[in-house]
């Protein structure tokens, strides 16, 4: 008998979380009910398959009886809480669960959760990296999306079980957590975010710790030094703490010595890799590269190994990404820039003047913030949803009313040698595009052809 044999489970929501949840359920037994508001060909085709291996599938309505008659409700991360049919589970007191929560109450092996504001998905697939340089057998998914990698339920379906998971957490996904608890738990930072969807930035912030919630003495945490805010979210959360920072302090494990990665355990101390030799571009990037060593130290892999790893890691696409040079003048598609924080870390890790190119939908932050002090700006584009804004909140940046071949056009003739281009929109791409890949791709393909 299987472990969900005569169990109703519900399904809410059929995007790539969805449809992983579903498989996983039926592959346990589960008696299955996948229900989602969209009726287009993609949901469709998704129905199709489910339905040929036993599920039934309802699109365009959720059937509120049935949710509440089911053992477990799943709900897809994207649902948020004020979506009508969440309202009516809560109204009837039916709790649900999230998607990376089923997944691991099906995981045989340890897990580390990588959670935070911005450089997630680099620090959880870098994480894979460093583990499989290492011959650790690991297999990694969760929020990381983009296609890179696949929903946690599709880990849970792996056989043979890895010896490690890792997992990207976001904070929708762990909102809806009841035990899920890593082994190694990595917050990279935090940050404004998500504010169209959070009543309040500590509602965000809460969220986000839940990752601390089923902690245990034998628990493990990344976390960046000096974060106040992590510092308070935490609190007294059991198990030991491990500190990546940009500098060395008697706290900190991983840190920078001379433009040395280093990580650092009692008197010892192991240079792993000089920054320069990092493929991945940024400060920041060292942050993601000191925190995913530090966890892989913590799963005891040497630190030979791990400096292989950083040696061979490459840029992911999308977060500043090189994606054309051409009369002295780098492009950088840094798309999956859709916050205030990310963007001003991008221009905090430049230095080249910058002409850069923000705009899309803006999540309720403050533009005024975006510029640090030390930005070297040829100048500032902003187009779309959001362009109104941005120029009435950043003086000198200029209003382009049109498509992002526009845009490009400005930025190509503002630029001079030595110059780099820069997507980095602080803002999502739903006015203009589906999601910030497509954003990315059309950027891409039209710096080449700027060229
Ligand atoms: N829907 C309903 N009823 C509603 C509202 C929505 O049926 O009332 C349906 C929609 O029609 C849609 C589905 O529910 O079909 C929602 O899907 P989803 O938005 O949860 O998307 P998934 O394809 O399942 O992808 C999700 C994550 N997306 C979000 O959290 C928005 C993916 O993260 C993640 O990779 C995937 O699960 C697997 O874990 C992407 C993301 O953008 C990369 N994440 C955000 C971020 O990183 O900032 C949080």
């Amino acid at each position: 008998m299987s472990a969900l044999t005569g169990s109703q489970v519900a399904v809410i929501g059929l995007g790539a979380s969805g449809l992983a949840a579903a498989r996983l359920a039926l592959d346990k037994g589960g008696d299955v009910y996948v229900s989602d508001l969209r009726t287009e060909p993609e949901v469709t085709a998704r129905r199709a398959d489910l339905r040929e291996r036993g599920a039934q599938v309802e699109l365009g309505r959720h059937d509120i009886e049935r949710l509440e008659e089911a053992d477990v409700v799943i709900v897809s991360p994207g649902i948020p809480p004020e979506a009508p049919v969440l309202r009516a589970l809560q109204d009837r007191s039916v709790r649900w669960i999230s998607e990376p929560e089923f997944a691991f109450q099906f995981f045989s092996s340890p897990l580390i959760a990588v959670t935070g504001t911005n450089g997630k998905t680099t620090t959880t697939l870098l994480l894979g990296h460093l583990l499989e340089t290492a011959g650790v057998r690991v297999e990694v998914g969760g929020n990381v999306g983009g296609g890179l990698a696949p929903a946690a339920s599709e880990l849970a379906l792996m056989e043979p079980a890895p010896d490690w998971y890792v997992l990207e957490m976001s904070s929708f996904q762990l909102s809806a957590i009841r035990s899920f608890r890593p082994d190694v738990g990595v917050l990279t930072n935090l940050f404004p975010d998500h504010l169209d969807r959070y009543s309040s930035l500590e509602a965000y912030y809460a969220d986000k710790a839940r990752i601390f919630d089923n902690a245990d003495h034998q628990s493990r945490w990344v976390l960046p030094h000096g974060n106040r805010v992590v510092d308070s979210l935490i609190g007294n959360t059991p198990g030991d703490r491990f500190y990546f920072g940009e500098h060395q302090k008697s706290e900190t494990h991983a840190f920078m010595v001379d433009g040395v990665l280093t990580l650092r355990f009692e008197d010892h101390r192991y240079p792993l890799l000089e920054m320069g030799d990092l493929s991945l571009i940024g400060q920041h990037n060292t942050q993601n590269a000191l925190a995913a060593s530090l966890a892989t130290c913590l799963v005891d892999v040497p630190a030979e190994s791990i400096a292989d790893g950083l040696r061979t890691a490459r840029s992911l696409p999308h977060r500043l990404e090189p994606v054309a040079v051409r009369n002295g003048v780098v492009w950088l598609n840094d798309s999956k820039a859709t916050n205030v924080a990310a963007t001003r870390s991008a221009l905090e890790s430049l230095h080249q003047p910058v002409v850069l190119l923000l705009g899309g939908v803006d999540k309720g932050e403050d533009f005024r913030s975006l510029i640090p002090s030390t930005a070297n700006l040829r100048g500032i584009l902003a187009y779309g949803a959001a362009a109104p804004r941005i120029v009435s909140e950043i003086e000198g940046a200029v209003l382009v009313d049109g498509d992002l071949g526009l845009v490009i056009q400005h930025a190509k003739k503002l630029a001079e040698e030595g110059d780099v281009i820069l997507l980095s929109p602080a803002c999502s791409s739903f006015d203009m595009f589906d999601n910030y890949e497509e954003r990315g791709r059309v950027f891409s393909s039209l710096a080449s052809e700027a060229l």
